[in-house]
This record gives C-alpha cells, sequence and structure tokens, in this order.
C-alpha cells in the first residue's frame, strides 16, 4: 500500500501540471509521498473548501495551492486549512503570472500565504520548502534535505573547476 501522503498538492487546472515536474522529480527523490488534486477555488469551490478542512485529519501536514491568472485558490484553503498553506502563482494567461502572484502574495493580515515565485521555480521551491516545514520534527528529512543542499554544492563547484580559466 502505498505511503499516507504528506504533502498536499492542488492545482487550479489540468493545464498548470507541466509546472509541477521539477517538484514531483524532488519529492520522489527524496522519498516524501505527496497528492496531486485538481481543484480551482473558482470553478469547483465547495471541493477546496472540503479539501482545505478535512487535510488535517488525512495527514496532510503541508498544503502547496497552485494557480494561475486572478488566483485565489490558496488563499482560499488558508482561511480554511489548520495547515500551513504554501502558494505558488502559475504562470500563463495575457499577464504571464503577475496577477496570480500579487493574488497570491497580497493576503489580508490574519490569514497568511507563504508565497514562492511563478511557475516552475516556484513550484519546485515550495517542494523543497513544504520538506523544511515537515523536516522541523523528522531528523532523517532533515539530513536528506542536507544531502540534497550538499550535492547542488558540489555540482557548482564542480561546474566552477571545469569553468575556471577557460574563458
Ligand atoms: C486558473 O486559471 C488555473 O490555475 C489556470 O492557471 C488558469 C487557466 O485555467 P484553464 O482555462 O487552462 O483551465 O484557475
Amino acid at each position: 500500500m502505498a505511503d499516507k501522503p504528506r504533502i498536499g498538492f492542488l492545482l487550479g487546472s489540468k493545464s498548470d501540471l507541466p509546472q509541477l515536474d521539477g517538484a514531483e522529480k524532488f519529492l520522489k527523490e527524496i522519498g516524501v509521498p505527496y497528492e496531486v488534486r485538481i481543484i480551482s477555488a473558482h470553478r469547483t469551490p465547495a471541493r477546496a473548501h472540503e479539501y482545505a478542512v478535512t487535510a488535517k485529519g488525512r495527514g496532510i501536514e503541508v498544503i502547496v495551492g497552485m494557480a494561475g491568472m486572478a488566483a485565489h485558490l490558496a488563499g482560499v484553503l488558508a482561511a480554511s486549512a489548520e495547515v500551513p498553506v504554501l502558494g505558488v502563482p502559475a504562470s500563463g494567461g495575457p499577464l504571464q503570472g503577475f496577477d496570480a502572484l500579487l493574488s497570491t502574495v497580497q493576503m489580508p493580515p490574519g490569514i497568511p500565504v507563504a508565497t514562492l515565485g511563478i511557475g516552475k521555480a516556484g513550484a519546485t521551491n515550495a517542494a523543497i520548502f513544504a520538506c523544511k516545514i515537515l523536516a522541523c520534527s523528522d531528523e532523517g528529512l532533515h539530513q536528506q534535505l542536507n544531502q540534497f543542499r550538499a550535492a547542488m554544492k558540489a555540482k557548482i563547484e564542480q561546474a566552477d573547476e571545469e569553468t575556471r580559466g577557460t574563458r
């Protein structure tokens, strides 16, 4: 039986899915179980509310809401969820995600949404940040994140060795 998901990714549309590639790759590599749902604050508001209020009871420790255009998904989830909510403005639409960035990041005081960057990079950082929250009470995951960081450092150092003096 698959492990119970600890992180819930909610996307406002199936068209947002390709922006989740890096986040899923990271979570699979680090071995943290997660789930992905397509739930819209505007098109399926009842589902969004139900997900938010039942998440903690199902073992979800962090929710990531990712949506584009006049995206209010993360804010709507944060309104009723007991667990921390991260927001990722999806890129696309006439304003390329700038609209989603403003509607996600500028929450009125009292209902915070920790907002990451627009699009793929933001989604990947949301996955890493969600793991860092989980790692506050999970020493094994904490060590894995340290290894992830060490591997990134080694990669940049190697690139520097290979490049230095060649240009
Ligand atoms: C948002 O509207 C979605 O998250 C998506 O980024 C955008 C466009 O949705 P589709 O028309 O592609 O379904 O709610």
